[in-house]
């Protein structure tokens, strides 16, 4: 009896640790080919997490790094299950964690669509063999990878993002998602993706809320109860494209510090590092919002 109330003490406290102690995720969304977005920058102002946005796979299941930056140029980095990006770039994406001495970040992951995934699944399939699963096993030992993340905005095939999903997590990748609409799709994906699983060991572990533009009245709250899972809520930093989803560091703040006093949030981020760059914006004060609100 008292062995079993010890125990249950014990549990209780491990389990209120856990929750007080769990590091907050602190995310930005790379936009800027990383070869030129000021690296030091992204290492040290807070963030424990970067997403590295446009990469995509061709019909053969080859992978692409998309330019999304004037005056660079998409590079085909994974082809018949090699690594095929260059030295640089490996060099470039592993040093964004590769020494903790110089570095917050703990996680780098990739973003991508859906273009090719269910014709891949159907054909030749999600088998060990296949140029798809070779490939992507390739780009993660290259690039030190820990989770891709599907930005689907588009085509919304459960099935086929389900068997992909599976195929990455043979490889080792966690698997996260970037909603901004169609929550009964990624409850459905999310449902069978971790049925039966636990943590730490929950296959689609994060979901990154877009809360701008298409987004903007999404309410973490409600995601979170309909997903069943704590959600990481993004926003747009100032931006001159769509201004009026742009967000200060300080307006930020208000609305992460709002949802949280409300949701056990799992975290925050933004989108983009591009614009902080272009606008002549502070990393530093943009991460710091997020050191704070998300310790
Ligand atoms: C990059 O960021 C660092 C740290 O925030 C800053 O000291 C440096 O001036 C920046 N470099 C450029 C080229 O803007
Ligand atoms: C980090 O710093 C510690 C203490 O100065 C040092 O012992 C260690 O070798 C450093 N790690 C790397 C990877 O440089
Ligand atoms: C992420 C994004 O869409 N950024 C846009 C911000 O505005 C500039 C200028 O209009 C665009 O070039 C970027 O694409």
């Amino acid at each position: 009896m008292i062995f079993h109330t010890l125990a249950r003490a014990l549990l209780l406290e491990l389990l209120l640790f856990q929750h007080v102690f769990t590091a907050g995720i602190r995310s930005i969304f790379l936009f800027k080919d990383v070869m030129k977005s000021n690296t030091t920058a992204l290492k040290t102002s807070g963030f424990n997490s970067l997403i590295i946005f446009g990469v995509g796979i061709l019909d053969n299941g080859d992978i692409m790094y998309y330019s999304n930056t004037p005056g660079s140029k998409d590079v085909l980095v994974a082809s018949n299950g090699a690594y095929v990006g260059g030295d640089a770039l490996a060099a470039k994406v592993r040093s964004f964690k590769a020494d903790p001495n110089t570095t917050g970040v703990q996680r780098v992951e990739i973003s991508m669509n859906a273009q090719h995934v269910r014709a891949l699944m159907t054909s030749p399939g999600s088998g060990s063999d296949t140029p798809l699963y070779r490939n992507f096993a390739a780009l993660k030992a290259a690039w030190d990878l820990d989770a891709v993340n599907n930005d689907d905005e588009s085509l919304y095939d459960v099935a086929s993002t389900v068997a992909f999903a599976k195929m990455l997590g043979k490889i080792g990748y966690k698997y996260t998602i970037a909603p901004y609409t169609n929550i009964r799709f990624w409850a459905a994906v999310k449902q069978q993706l971790n049925s039966g699983l636990a943590e730490p060991d929950l296959l689609l572990d994060r979901v990154y809320l877009q809360c701008y533009d298409g987004g903007a009245s999404n309410d973490p709250g409600s995601w979170q109860s309909s997903l069943g899972m704590k959600v990481v809520p993004l926003l747009w930093v100032v931006n001159d494209s769509k201004p009026s989803y742009g967000t200060t560091a300080a307006q930020a703040r208000s609305k992460f510090s709002a949802w949280y006093q409300r949701y056990a949030l799992a975290g925050g981020g933004y989108w983009n590092d591009y614009d902080i760059e272009k606008m002549g914006l502070s990393y530093r004060e943009y991460g710091d919002v997020l050191s704070t609100v998300f310790p």
